[in-house]
Order: C-alpha cells, then structure tokens, then sequence
C-alpha cells in the first residue's frame, strides 16, 4: 500500500505538471485532494495497516498531500501569470527589476540665474527678455556709446549686418523697457550676451542678468541698499562688500561690487590676485543721456543699474577655476551640480 502510495503521487505531480489552465488543475485537486478523492481514499485505509506500519504509512501520506497542495498553488499562480502574458520572453526576463534612467538637473548656469532672479523677484522686481539679435541702437547708441566709441570695436563685437549686432550686454533690454514703459519701473533682464573673445576666463557666449530700478528720487543709497542685500542673500549674510569707484558710459557715478574673497577670505590668494576681494557686478546711476535717449526727462526721474556675469558668479560660488568647464558638456562636470 506505501508503493501505491507514492506511485499516486508521483502521478498526480505529473498531471500537475502537464495541466494547461485552472480548470484543469481544479479538477486535478478533486480527482486527488478531494473528498472522495485517490490520496484521501488511501489515507482512509490507514487504519487496515498493521499497527507497526501505521505511522510511516500516515507520515508519508502527508508529506505528499502537502507536496500536491503546494504543486498544486505553483501552478495555479505561474498559470494565472502566463494569462496577462509571458514572464519570459526570447531570453528577456521581464520580471527582473528595471535600469532606472539616470534624472537630469538644470545646467548650473541656469540654476544660478534663476537663484540670482528670484532673489530680486522677491524685492518686486520683475523678469524682462528680448531678443539676442540687436539694432545698433538698443545695444550702443541709446546707451550713450556714440559710433566713435571704442566699446563697438569690430574686434569686440558679432556684427550680422551694419546696424544689426549680437548684443554684446542685456543692456538692451533695459532700453526696450523704458522705451514701452513710462516710470517707475523695476526690471532684471537676463539672457544670453556676445563677445568675440575666447581664453580661460571668457567665452564668446555668456550670460547676464542686468537690473534697472527708475523713479522720483532713486538714490546711490537705494542701489547699495539693493546690491548689498542681494550679496547677502546669495552668497551669506556675513560676506564683507565693498563699492569701488569705477566707469561705464550709461552711467554716472559708476561703481564696481567686490565682495570678500571667497577662497581666502581676505588674506590674499591666486584667486583674487593677493587682493583679499573679488569684482562681482557693475553698477551705476543712470547716465542724463539714457533717460533722454528714451524719452524720460532726466529732471523727473532717477535711476540705478547694475550687471552681472552668471558664469563668473557660478565660479566663485562653487570654487570652478576655469570657465570653457561650463561649455564642454562633460556630464562628469555637470552631475556635481
Ligand atoms: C552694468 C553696469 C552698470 C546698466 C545700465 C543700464 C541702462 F540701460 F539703464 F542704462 N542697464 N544696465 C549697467 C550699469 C550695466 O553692467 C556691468
């Protein structure tokens, strides 16, 4: 009867194995497992056995009743799994966990424009852009550069065409706004800029954020007020400024913006020449003659302006000491950020 046995259960885990659908197996179960089915009906004969051979009998019984059920479970679910289709395809475990694609980021120079923006967004600046492509006009002339000025050097700018440039400072949109908007204004005009020049520390493209701020009564100390609390948000609240006296022909005074030498923290480095400080932007009041280029009567209004060079700023932030890095599209470079 232990032969019968086992001969049943060898041949009820190869109907299981051999079942091609649920039903199949359903009726596999009752045809074995069933009240009145081959296995329970052996079981029921255990007490026929002599007393000596009743346990073995009963302790193998089990064991295969509990193979079948478990036989019985595996096919049941790798069956309900080919129905939604097959787990296995021409060698392509598609059960095994998928390569996640690799998240990409903001180039840092767009991060860096857009923390520069929103800090002056935040003191109810808002953001201006316009075209690359510029009228001679827009991007010199109206910005008190006449045509003798060195400034429009062939050497220094794109030319397309005699009165047609790549504007060599997002300056131009400053004049745009002016020319469309009668004061108070307060705009930050970022973008792209142009420049025929080409060495570690410039590329002929570049980005800018320029802020003009224009109405009754605009002081020097509203554009220190501004520049010192912009330093101090984007950099730290704890970083020495200084205004140093410098030119530009939009306006009058002009000042540049240095702030405590990052790397050095004012001792003297390679970095800032043995300074102890680091230009960061230029700034200035609005010159007479650009509010008369735009139709503002310089006896009503005043005005500051400043400028900015993105990628410059991004180098002294994160400590980059060559700026083509920004350029290159090394991702190796670019996924630090
Ligand atoms: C700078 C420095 C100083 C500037 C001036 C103007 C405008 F249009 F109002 F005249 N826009 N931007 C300015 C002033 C830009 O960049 C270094």
């Amino acid at each position: 009867m232990l032969e019968e046995l086992k001969a049943t259960g060898e041949a009820a885990l190869a109907d299981i194995a051999a079942a091609a659908d649920g039903a199949e197996l359903e009726q596999l179960r009752v045809r074995y497992l069933g009240r009145k089915g081959e296995l329970t009906l052996l079981l029921r004969r255990t007490g026929s056995l002599p007393a000596e051979e009743r346990p073995a009998f009963g302790q193998t019984a089990n064991q295969i009743k509990k193979k079948l059920e478990a036989a019985l479970a595996q096919a049941e679910a790798s069956l309900a799994g080919r129905a939604q289709g097959p787990a296995v395809t021409a060698g392509v475990d598609v059960t095994l966990p998928g390569i996640k694609p690799r998240r990409g980021h903001l180039h840092p120079v767009t991060q860096t424009e857009r923390a520069i923006l929103a800090i002056f967004e935040r003191m109810g600046f808002t953001v201006v852009e316009y075209p690359e492509v510029e009228l001679d006009w827009y991007c010199f002339e109206a910005l008190n550069m006449p045509p003798d000025h060195p400034a429009r050097d062939m050497q220094d700018t794109f030319y397309v065409e005699e009165q047609v440039v790549l504007r060599t400072h997002t300056s131009t949109s400053q004049i745009r706004v002016m020319e469309n908007t009668p004061p108070p204004i307060r705009v930050v005009a970022p973008g792209k800029a142009f420049r025929r020049d080409s060495d570690a520390t410039h590329t002929p493209m570049f980005h800018q954020v320029e802020g003009l701020m224009v109405s009754e009564d605009i002081s020097f100390a509203h554009l220190k007020g501004v520049l010192i609390d912009f330093v101090h948000q984007f950099f730290s609240p704890e970083v020495p400024v200084r205004f140093r006296p410098s030119f530009f022909p939009f306006t009058e005074p002009s000042a540049e913006v240095d702030i405590g030498c990052v790397v050095c923290g004012g001792g003297g480095c390679r970095v800032c020449s043995q300074t102890g400080w680091l230009e960061i932007l230029g700034s200035g009041m609005v010159d007479p003659n650009v509010f008369i280029n735009v139709g503002y009567d310089p006896d009503e209004v005043t005005g500051f302006a400043f400028g900015m060079g993105i990628e410059r700023i991004a180098m002294l932030k994160w400590g980059i000491n060559d700026l083509r890095m920004f350029y290159d599209n090394d991702l190796r470079f670019l996924r630090q950020f």
